[in-house]
């Protein structure tokens, strides 16, 4: 790749599931076993947020205890080497990119290693299990604490960034996301009508594979690399 492309990369499940994390759609996973409007909702969250805290808790932990792997590896070395011209827009809301040395990560759709205060606004780091007994520590409200995380019908995180990224894109390419959630489903209409190149990295095709003008199928682990070296 060019070093004075302007490259936005947008990553999904499928990106960290060779390091252990489950993905959501693919055969047996998360919203498989678990109902997306009892746990990825704010209705969920008001009906039973002991349930939503016990989901998200489970994968707090396993999600610090996952190592970055080949492909998180790759995509940091490609920020360093295009230094400034690498945007990296994540749905995961696991930290794998930043422990492999990615920096600047966007992370759209919230953070497992992060809380706020559904009465006053406030965030936290949170490396432990919530629970509804969490106290904020700035308004002192009691169980009002909430995973820091975009459920369905909540507006994803710097959408305005993002947005810009895109317009002024070169080449945007996705990787490992089924492409069936929006608004991150619609980036690649959006960067390629701007003009970008458009590149789809992923186990199979996906929804939006289309609107690509280049793909390559196979596990993260060897597509990545193998593409951006
Ligand atoms: C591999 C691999 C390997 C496997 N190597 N690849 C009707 C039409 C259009 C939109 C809507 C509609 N009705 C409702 C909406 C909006 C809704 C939506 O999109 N719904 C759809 C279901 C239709 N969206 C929203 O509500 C969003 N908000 C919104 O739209 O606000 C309005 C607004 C937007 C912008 C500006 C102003 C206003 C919020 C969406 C929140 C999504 N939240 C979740 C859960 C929270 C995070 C969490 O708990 O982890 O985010 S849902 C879940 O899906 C999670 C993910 O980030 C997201 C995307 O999933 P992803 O990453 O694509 O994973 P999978 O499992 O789907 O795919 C894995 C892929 O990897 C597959 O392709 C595999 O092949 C591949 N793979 N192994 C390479 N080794």
């Amino acid at each position: 790749m060019d070093k004075a492309s302007s490259i936005v990369i947008l990553t999904g499940a499928g990106i960290s599931a060779e390091s252990g994390i489950e993905t959501f759609r693919d055969q047996g996973g998360l919203w498989a076993r678990h109902r997306i409007e009892d746990v990825a909702t704010p209705e969920g969250f008001a009906r039973n947020p002991a349930l939503v805290h016990s989901f998200y808790n489970e994968r707090r932990r396993s999600g610090l205890a996952a190592k970055p792997n080949a492909a998180h590896r790759a995509l940091a070395r490609l920020q360093k080497e295009h230094a400034g011209r690498v945007i990296l827009v994540t749905q995961n809301i696991d930290n794998l990119h930043e422990q492999a040395g990615s920096t600047g990560v966007i992370h759209m759709h919230g953070e497992l290693t992060k809380v706020f205060c559904a009465a006053c606004g406030a965030r936290q780091d949170q490396l432990d299990d919530t629970s509804l007994k969490d106290i904020c520590p700035a308004c002192s409200a009691v169980g009002q604490m909430r995973p820091d995380i975009v459920w369905f019908g909540e507006i994803p995180y710097h959408m305005e960034m993002i947005q810009a990224a895109l317009w002024e894109a070169d080449v945007f390419i996705s990787i490992g996301t089924s492409g069936a959630v929006y608004p991150a489903a619609g980036f690649v209409a959006e960067a390629r009508s701007a003009g970008a190149e458009t590149v789809e990295l992923n186990l199979e095709p996906s929804a939006g594979s289309r609107f690509f003008s280049a793909a390559r199928y196979g596990p993260a682990t060897r597509v990545v690399p193998a593409f951006v070296e």
